[in-house]
């Protein structure tokens, strides 16, 4: 049979109204690089007829001036929970609907607890996943270049010029995360490491020259596969990217072995919150986007790929247990005593870091 236009037009008004248009519904994703399952976008999108366009990022600051600008046209956003805080307050992103969540109930309740303290009342993230930030190593190289003894578990490694100085030849990588840095230097200078006295990160920037002609890199994303490709020996990374390496570099057949070090006197950790924004063009698919993410074989398969760690309860069953029992993914308790949580800071703190910061990478 020939549809006459008229047919045509009615079968397509038919159509909008069951909400079966050619025209699919998207959904905009802005997430951090590496930090995705296989299976996970393929998934929500079979499971909901919805397309998903999918950007990352390596830097909560990038995500931070994309966001202020407004009008990114993202549905999720996914800031790390003491960025966050400040833009919540900013009131750059609307209050989650709960009623469209129900797989929040697969949450542990204790991280739901910490990080109310950026998110009160978790009225505006929902816990993606979480990580340490701490030494990656190449141990052959490192051992090579230090001998057997060198302190691995120690941020001594990073902070001593001459051991660092030793290292140069073989790569020296350094998150380019202001708020991550600082925080690392300050607790190894025995400071609090969310301290808000501008004095202290004037220490820590004294601390971070010394050490600054010996960094040859300063990278958040493609470190992983410097790492695992032998271009660096030592990587201040975060926990998840340097099981990947760990991953690439004995999936390339590499026979060094490479190493994630959280040391001994303690480390950052924090949370990731997948958020929508204010002016989102699609918040339904966002909430659905966040609830997919919630189900535990969705959660486990992220960390089955991506080696962060789930906050999702039944997921851990789910999660391998080669990443399950390993210490630097997944950190005993004692271990997680020794972490301290990246606080939010003022602005004025803030404009500091960013000012030293750029000081010290471009040497001036
Ligand atoms: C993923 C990095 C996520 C941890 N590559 C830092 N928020």
């Amino acid at each position: 049979m020939r549809f006459t236009p008229t047919l045509r037009r009615l079968a397509s008004a038919t159509l909008c109204c069951l909400g079966l248009t050619a025209q699919a519904a998207e959904l905009h994703v802005y997430n951090w690089s590496d930090y995705i399952g296989e299976q996970t976008i393929a998934g929500f999108e079979k499971q909901t007829g919805i397309k998903v366009k999918y950007d990352v990022y390596d830097s909560d600051d990038t995500l931070q001036a994309k966001m202020l600008t407004g009008r990114a046209g993202y549905d999720v956003v996914v800031p790390t929970s003491n960025y966050m805080a400040r833009q919540a307050a900013a009131g750059i992103y609307q209050p989650l609907n709960k009623v469209l969540l129900p797989n929040l109930a697969n949450l542990d309740p204790q991280l739901m607890k910490m990080v109310a303290s950026a998110d009160p009342g978790n009225k505006y993230g929902v816990p993606y996943a979480w990580f340490t930030d701490g030494l990656g190593l190449n141990l052959n190289k490192v051992k090579a270049a230090l001998g057997n003894d060198a302190p691995l578990d120690s941020w001594d490694l990073l902070f001593d010029p001459a051991r660092l100085g030793k290292l140069k030849s073989c790569g020296v990588s350094m998150l380019d995360q202001a708020s991550d840095v600082f925080a690392i230097t300050l607790h190894y200078l025995h400071k609090d490491p969310n301290s808000k006295n501008p004095a202290d990160y004037q220490a820590a920037f004294e601390t971070l020259k010394k050490i600054r002609p010996y960094i040859t890199q300063f990278n958040s994303s493609g470190y992983i596969n410097d790492l695992a490709n032998g271009d660096v020996c030592l990587a201040v990374g975060w926990s998840g990217d340097i099981g990947i390496a760990r991953r690439r570099a004995a999936d390339a057949g590499k026979h060094y072995q490479i190493a994630y070090v959280i040391p001994k006197s303690g480390a950052p950790f924090s949370v990731d919150m997948m958020t929508i924004p204010k002016d989102a063009p699609n918040p339904a698919a966002a909430h659905q986007w966040i609830n997919h993410i919630l189900q535990p074989d969705v959660a486990a398969g992220i960390t089955n790929k991506v080696f962060y760690p789930t906050p999702n309860i039944p997921a851990r069953k789910l999660v391998q247990p080669a990443i399950a029992s390993d210490a630097g993914i997944y950190p005993p308790p004692a271990v997680m005593q020794t972490l301290f949580l990246l606080q939010p800071l003022p602005t004025d703190i803030l404009r500091l870091q960013n000012r030293l910061w750029t000081q010290l990478k471009t040497g001036r």
